[in-house]
């Protein structure tokens, strides 16, 4: 164990004496622990993180999004008594009665209970589980629609802004500082042709159609834990991007990361496609949480929320591989390449399949309406 990881854990109130700490998980952007430690009533085991904070400049505004979200979701469950209550995500406290430490570094570290009895996985191989990851990242959503306090903090100003990542990935295009561009000029005339999506929801948003509500903005289906056992949904992880947001963003990154049978990476590009039942099983699960708040401007856009966001993804990686891999973490030289180029292949399956798409999303509505 390294023994910075040791003395950053010991800032924190954990129960018992601190036995391992492996690296854990398959984010991009932080840099994540598995912390076990042996107490007198048994094993206990956490989550330490190191909040990149060239990515949330504000780790501060971070924190205090997840303590009041985490805080209002757990109250929620045990007013309604629900047994899920004591299998959410709790942040475990310095010493000093902080949410975070701030070490000499600056980094910004903080811990989580590990949920118990309960799995992620990265791609998913069943209707009945999108349904289910669908059902809540729903569920998420319809905790937080009554968050009290107010607008949570914009944690990564622009986040789901398309037209500013669209003008970000231009500037980098421009600048060709790693002279990358001539080895994907498919893929930059692929962003150039569909560039004209970009603005379409916030054009929404501007003429009052959709609302901002507080919202994930990265439902990654390995963002959903669930029960080893039973394999319905325990709770909702990740919560760094919890901002102002759109509905239909949250949306959209369960068709991108759940629909298509490959991985972000996957060289190829032959298993990249949208597939159908999969989908249909998001739009069920979904509205089985949402259909009493969503508008009808929202779940007319399903289908197109899912090209949307996954063009936004393929135009953050592509720009990230033109600018020489400084956002997204790579194992491998041209992974963000890769990533953009599947990316690509499944906005073009969408784009393929976006009416029968739009005909099961307003059938799975009409039957609550
Ligand atoms: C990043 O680190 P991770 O895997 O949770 C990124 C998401 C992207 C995702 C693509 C803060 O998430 O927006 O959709 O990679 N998070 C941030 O896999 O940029
Ligand atoms: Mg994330």
């Amino acid at each position: 164990m390294e023994q910075d990881i040791r003395s950053i854990a010991a800032q924190f109130r954990l129960e018992g004496r601190l036995v391992d700490a492996e690296p854990f998980g398959s984010g991009h952007i932080n840099d994540t622990y598995a912390l076990t430690c042996e107490a007198a009533a048994g094993r206990r085991r956490y989550v330490l993180q190191r909040i990149n904070h060239l990515v949330f400049t504000n780790p501060p505004a971070v924190m205090e999004n997840i303590r009041r979200v985490t805080e209002h979701i757990r109250t929620r469950l045990a007013a309604e008594g629900s047994p899920l209550a004591a299998r959410q995500l709790v942040l475990i406290e310095t010493h000093d009665g902080r949410t975070h430490f701030q070490d000499a570094l600056g980094n910004t570290w903080r811990v989580y209970n590990r949920v118990e009895d309960a799995m992620t996985y990265d791609t998913l191989q069943s209707p009945a589980m999108a349904r289910e990851v669908a059902r809540m990242f729903g569920w998420f959503g319809r905790m937080l629609t009554d968050l009290p306090g107010g607008p949570v903090h914009e944690t990564i100003v622009g986040f789901h802004d398309t037209p500013k990542r669209l003008a970000a990935f231009m500037e980098v295009l421009r600048r060709d500082p790693q002279n990358r561009a001539a080895g994907c000029r498919a893929e930059i005339a692929f962003v150039e042709q569909h560039a004209a999506i970009c603005g379409d929801l916030l054009d929404l948003v501007d003429r009052g159609e959709i609302p901002v509500r507080t919202t994930h903005n990265d439902t990654k289906v390995n963002n959903v834990m669930m029960d080893v056992s039973t394999q319905t949904g325990v709770c909702v992880v990740d919560l760094d991007t919890v901002m102002p947001g759109l509905s239909l963003y949250d949306f959209g990154d369960m068709v991108r990361t759940a629909t298509c049978e490959a991985a972000e990476d996957e060289q190829d590009l032959s298993k990249v496609r949208m597939r159908m039942p999969m989908f249909e099983a998001l739009v069920r699960g979904y509205a089985a949480e949402t259909h009493g708040f969503l508008t009808s401007a929202e779940k007319k856009r399903l289908a197109f929320s899912g090209k949307l966001i996954t063009f936004e993804q393929m135009i953050r990686f592509l720009a990230d591989h033109l600018a020489g891999d400084v956002y997204y973490r790579i194992h491998r030289p041209g992974q963000n390449l890769d990533r953009a180029r599947t990316q690509m292949k499944l906005v073009q399956s969408i784009i393929e399949q976006e009416d029968a798409m739009n005909a099961i999303a307003d059938s799975v509505f009409a039957q609550y309406a």
